[in-house]
């Protein structure tokens, strides 16, 4: 029998996380959100050699893709979103012409793996709460996020945050658009959308819903990107339902952007 120390044990998580936690406290960026579109968008800047750092408030990751719809857990990818299917080795076969399936657990656990292989660093448990706004240039700028304990947001204690500086932050918190609905209420703040305010979602319609989800993840606000179902909830598009190949490229395309900006 090992003789096993329960102090060390203890030891060895306490100095792990907080050298993880020490050293992703300035990133290049910062993603909110655990689903899909989040996880694309960590692995292709990861890819690209950037510091990326994802808080999810979930214990879990993987967002609304886990289920599938209403627990079959099966999604569908049309040809939009086979290249990534390609890209992360996800298997699926093809149902009809422009409509693929993948199992639900594998798509989630094999795309995050791949986005922590390349580098991305995941927080769970994490919510984010607020961001970091300083005037850079005499322009209010995003810079970073406001973190806690997703149980100190449960249980409603009064606990002061954490801070994440980053170039970037990505809201890909889904239908709540949770990060740009806190920045909207901020004195002065303007979003660069129809309303200048989170315009809201529209009624399920698959198609467009599935194409405007890649026009609509873009920079809302300086320094603040929204991806996947925040991005259509932000600009005012429709909901798509349990299709995912609008998420999967919504991460890719603002992952490129920021790599390209930040490398330029
Ligand atoms: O909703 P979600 O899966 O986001 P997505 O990438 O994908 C949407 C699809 O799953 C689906 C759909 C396509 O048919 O419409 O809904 O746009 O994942 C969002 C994640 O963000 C987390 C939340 O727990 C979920 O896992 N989240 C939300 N707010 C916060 C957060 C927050 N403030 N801090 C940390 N995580």
């Amino acid at each position: 029998m090992e003789n096993l120390s329960e102090v060390k044990i203890s030891k060895a998580i306490i100095e792990r996380f907080t050298e993880k936690l020490l050293s992703n406290l300035e990133v290049d960026v910062a993603i909110v959100g655990g689903g899909p579109s989040g996880l694309v968008a960590a692995y292709y800047l990861a890819k690209e050699g950037l510091k990326v750092s994802l808080f999810e408030r979930k214990l879990s990751i993987g967002g609304g893709m886990w289920a599938g719809a209403m627990f079959f857990n099966e999604i569908v990818v049309q040809e939009m979103g086979r290249e990534i299917l390609d890209e992360f080795s996800v298997s699926y076969r093809k149902y009809d012409e422009g409509y693929y399936t993948a199992d639900a657990v594998e798509a989630v656990t094999t795309i995050a793996s791949k986005a922590m292989k390349a580098g991305a660093k995941i927080f769970n448990g994490v919510t984010a709460e607020d961001v970091v706004l300083k005037k850079v240039n005499g322009q209010y700028r995003v810079c970073g996020l406001v973190i806690n304990w997703s149980t100190v947001d449960m249980t409603g204690l009064m606990v002061d945050p954490l801070v994440v500086t980053s170039n970037y932050v990505i809201d890909a918190t889904g239908h709540d658009a949770t990060i740009v609905s806190t920045l909207q209420k901020k004195a002065g703040i303007r979003l660069d959308t129809e309303t200048g305010c989170v315009v809201g979602e529209k009624p399920l319609w698959a198609s467009v819903g599935e194409e405007d989800t890649v026009k609509n993840s873009r920079e809302v606000f300086p320094g603040i990107y929204v991806s996947g179902m925040a991005a259509n909830a932000t600009c005012g598009s429709h909901r798509m339902g349990p299709v995912f190949g609008g998420m999967l490229m919504s991460g890719k395309k603002i992952a490129m952007e920021i790599a390209q900006k930040l490398k330029s």
